[in-house]
């Protein structure tokens, strides 16, 4: 029977049977039908591959048919024969999608994305290894593509335009809306929920859990765009110059203490977990929170005013700046915005001078980006969670206790000289994991934020001082520096009170939550060689000069200074704030504090000044990173 004369004839019309014209409706819209099915398969089954556990059906349904709606919305515009052939392109680029995430999931634990794609493009030997991991599996994927090619054309031959323009663009509307809406509310709740995590694209699996992986993908591609064309945007020549004579004068050596001093020794830089300064020599219930830090402490050089300096990037962007010494994006996460940009970062420069430089971190891979910007920044290896044997567990992933047990038997394995960058796990916010691990007593803090805290960073502390010893008696410790800090707070602002009674402070000022941001660093040196207490204001910006100048590296594009030869006690901050040292400014309220009375005082010019200078370094910074600008600076 031909399906115009049962619709259109409306003499006919109430001579059809109920049944039939279900029947001819679902034969119409077959391709509909069939797309939608296949694809959420398709979906289900790449959920199961990645984590059955994690991805659940019931978890990965409504964001994926949220996220089908838009293009299924979009269908409805086509005439009914050129729908089919888009509907079968759009499955086409979604299937591929989902064979490539499978594929790179089962390397890197990761989501792909756009900026991971283009870096394993300039990767050598990234095709072999591809090929390595596709299994007869993932055709799964592309199977009812193939099976279709010849079908399309006849399913097109019997299938005629019935539905009017008007009925299309309702039901377009009805779709596109119904999508939109739905996206909307996990878009909405997932901001109220982590309301960084879509700037900063921390945890992209988690994302792809919340968002649907269509969602996920079509986020990545437009942060990249627009990155894209944001660098595309020529900066005008005199600003290009006025930063580069900037980077001049602030990498201009002011002295030689220590130059040269690491020439040939390892670095070991290990970046500590919610470490913060108030918990060195302190004690609780008569018992030290970390005696094994206070110890190396007395052995090394030590600097007591150290600011975390990290922005909405948290951990990587303590990583960042020790390893680039450039500011962390105004927002979003610099792991993530500037993974395609070119660096002149720390692994890469001593990988120049012929060393062998491994990051260490035992959590997922693709956690902040790791795996594509650790290559970004030049480092030969990255021995993340996949390395490592997941023996024990605290907190997040890989106990500390085990990371630093199998990061040593790594380091003693490694060709000399090394540079190898640790970052910590187990000290992790909320900090009840550490319950089951020592005895620490936390009488009077029991059940609070700060009493989990005290009894995790106790943990943490317990295995960095076996960790240091073990480093001393196997005499690596003999050929190596260790630059040792905090990534950032550990107290976050809602439970600052906790922090303030600990320290009994009363009507807290601004400049005394600012004080309280301190994390401890260290260098030790062989043999405990320049020991001692350094009260210089620093901050993380400082370490990667630091290290240049200790190393002989040559880097004239950090925006930090080298500690060990400036008096200069400039420390900025992501949002404006800033200290000399002297006088702290706060940026939210506009005030400066004289720092040794602790009262504000009045604008000077020379404070205005400052000021201007500190935006103005944010600002150079920005500039370098959107508009690729090392990429030219470095030659
Ligand atoms: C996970 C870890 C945590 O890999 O570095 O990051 P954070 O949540 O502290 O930013
Ligand atoms: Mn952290």
């Amino acid at each position: 029977m031909d399906v115009r004369s049962v619709i259109n004839n409306k003499y006919n019309r109430y001579l059809v049977e109920p049944f039939d014209i279900i029947k001819l409706q679902i034969i119409q819209h077959l391709d509909v039908l069939l797309f939608f099915a296949l694809v959420m398969m398709k979906v289900m089954y790449y959920g199961k591959q990645i984590s059955p556990d994690y991805f659940s059906a019931d978890s990965l349904r409504p964001p994926v048919i949220a996220s089908m709606l838009p293009f299924l919305a979009v269908a409805f515009l086509f005439k009914e024969k050129k729908r089919t052939n888009y509907l079968y392109i759009i499955n086409i680029i979604i299937s591929v999608i989902l064979f490539a995430d499978t594929v790179y999931f089962r390397y890197f634990k990761d989501i792909i994305s756009v900026a991971a794609v283009r870096n394993s493009l300039q990767l050598k030997g990234m095709g072999s290894t591809i090929m390595s991991l596709i299994q007869g599996k993932d055709f799964y994927y592309l199977a009812d593509i193939a099976a279709f090619a010849p079908m399309i054309k006849s399913f097109n031959k019997h299938k005629q335009n019935i539905i009017n323009v008007k009925t299309r663009l309702l039901l377009f509307a009805v779709v596109l809306s119904l999508g939109i809406g739905l996206d909307g509310k996990y878009i909405y709740e997932l901001s109220k929920d982590q309301p960084m995590l879509l700037t900063t694209m921390s945890n992209k699996v988690y994302l792809t859990k919340i968002l649907g992986n269509i969602n996920f993908h079509i986020i990545d591609i437009n942060n990249f765009v627009m990155k894209e064309i944001n660098s595309l945007k020529p900066l005008p020549s005199e600003r290009k110059n006025e930063i580069n004579s900037y980077l001049d004068n602030k990498n201009n050596s002011q002295g030689n203490n220590l130059t040269g001093y690491g020439n040939g020794k390892n670095l070991i830089m290990i970046q500590v977990e919610a470490l913060q300064q108030f918990v060195i020599n302190a004690k609780v219930n008569g018992n030290e929170i970390t005696p094994n830090l206070n110890r190396w402490i007395n052995k090394s050089l030590y600097f007591d005013n150290f600011f975390y300096q990290v922005a909405a990037g948290n951990t990587s962007d303590a990583e960042f700046m020790t390893n680039n010494s450039l500011y962390p994006a105004a927002s979003g996460a610099a792991y993530y915005m500037y993974s395609g940009d070119q660096l002149n970062s720390l692994a890469k420069v001593m990988d120049q001078k012929g060393y062998n430089t491994t990051a260490f971190h035992g959590y997922e891979d693709g956690f902040w980006n790791r795996n594509v910007m650790y290559k970004t920044e030049g480092f030969d290896k990255f021995n993340g969670e996949t390395s490592f044997n997941l023996d024990e567990k605290v907190g997040l992933g890989l106990s500390d206790k085990s990371f630093f047990n199998q990061s040593l038997d790594k380091l003693k394995d490694m060709k000399q000289p090394f540079y190898s960058f640790m970052v910590t796990l187990s000290s992790h916010y909320p900090y009840d994991d550490a319950k089951g691990y020592g005895n620490f007593d936390i009488t009077g803090y029991d059940g609070t934020l700060l009493g989990d805290y005290l009894r995790g960073i106790h943990y943490a502390d317990e295995q960095l001082g076996m960790f240091l010893d073990k480093l001393e008696k196997d005499g690596l410790m003999d050929n190596s520096i260790i630059v040792l800090y905090g990534d950032h707070n550990a107290i976050p602002r809602e439970y600052i009170d906790q922090l303030y009674k600990f320290e009994n402070i009363s009507n807290a000022t601004d400049l005394q939550w600012y004080q309280l941001q301190k994390v401890p660093m260290l260098i030790h040196f062989p043999k405990d060689q320049y020991k001692g207490v350094n009260h210089i204001y620093t901050g993380q910006m400082d370490v990667y000069p630091t290290i240049a100048n200790m190393f002989n590296l040559d880097n004239k594009y950090m925006l930090g200074k080298d500690i060990m030869n400036s008096s200069e006690q400039w420390v900025v901050f992501r949002n404006g704030s800033f200290t000399d040292g002297k006088v702290f400014y706060v940026s939210w309220t506009n005030i400066y504090y004289d720092i040794s009375s602790g009262s504000t005082i009045l604008e000077t010019p020379q404070l205005k000044k400052e000021k201007e200078r500190a935006m103005n370094e944010l600002s150079y910074s920005d500039d370098i990173l959107n508009s690729n600008l090392l990429k030219s600076f470095v030659k």
